[in-house]
């Protein structure tokens, strides 16, 4: 298991259920994270999203797990397909033992959603909130270039923390924060190595169906 680093708590953002693991994965980690990611986009390939509005969103995004998560005119959902119809590849294990360590290895989650986020990508504030289940938490992988992480509240308005996640970092957001609006202002191009050409990779870990 590549748990390298403790949990760094971040005292600006006290809110139950927020934690962040500053530096998590190693560089060796974050290496074999990518060739995974690569593999999965290999299979998978990288789609660009449409809000229901008909936006088209600034990251790229594909999925692993049976279910993934897509958004067109249609809405918000997850399916068991990818939009050109074959089926999701399996969550590698490296991810999957990443949420073990985090979360709980009693419950592995069902979706692995995949972000990238090129020079100009932004995530607007937004609940992940299409799950089945809240009770288990949400958990993100940041891979490449810094990025300006924004946490809010559970509802629309309000203060809100921002936070820099880097190339390594783990975010759980549970508990009292598994509803917050959260998004991502900004990233800050090539400022990592990890990705040669730039760029940020989000991994993000949900359990979509109810545990029975
Ligand atoms: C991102 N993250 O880091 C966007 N969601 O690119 C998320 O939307 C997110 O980091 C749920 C839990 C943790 C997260
Ligand atoms: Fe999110």
């Amino acid at each position: 298991m590549p748990k390298e680093a403790e949990l760094t708590e971040v005292p600006p953002l006290n809110i139950r259920g927020f934690k962040v693991y500053k530096g998590f994965l190693n560089r060796a980690s974050q290496e074999q994270l990518v060739a995974e990611s690569r593999a999965l986009a290999t299979e998978a390939p990288f789609f660009q999203p449409t809000t229901p509005s008909g936006k088209p969103m600034s990251v790229k995004m594909t999925s692993a797990g049976r279910l993934g998560w897509v958004t067109d005119r249609t809405g918000y959902r997850y399916q068991t397909a990818h939009p050109r119809g074959q089926s999701w590849p399996e969550i590698p294990n490296v991810i999957l033992n990443i949420w073990s360590a985090v979360a709980s290895p009693d419950r592995l989650p069902d979706s692995c959603l995949m972000n990238f986020y090129g020079a100009d990508a932004r995530m607007g504030l937004h609940q992940d909130k299409d799950e089945g289940d809240f009770e288990w938490p949400v958990v993100s992988v940041s891979l490449g270039d810094d990025a300006l992480f924004r946490m809010g509240n559970p509802t629309r308005g309000g203060k809100t923390e921002s936070i820099w996640l880097t190339s390594g970092d783990v975010v759980v957001m549970g508990g009292d924060a598994r509803l917050s609006y959260h998004g991502i202002d900004r990233i800050r191009f090539q400022s990592s190595s990890l990705l040669p050409k730039g760029g940020r990779i989000n991994l993000t870990l949900r359990v979509v169906d109810q545990t029975s």
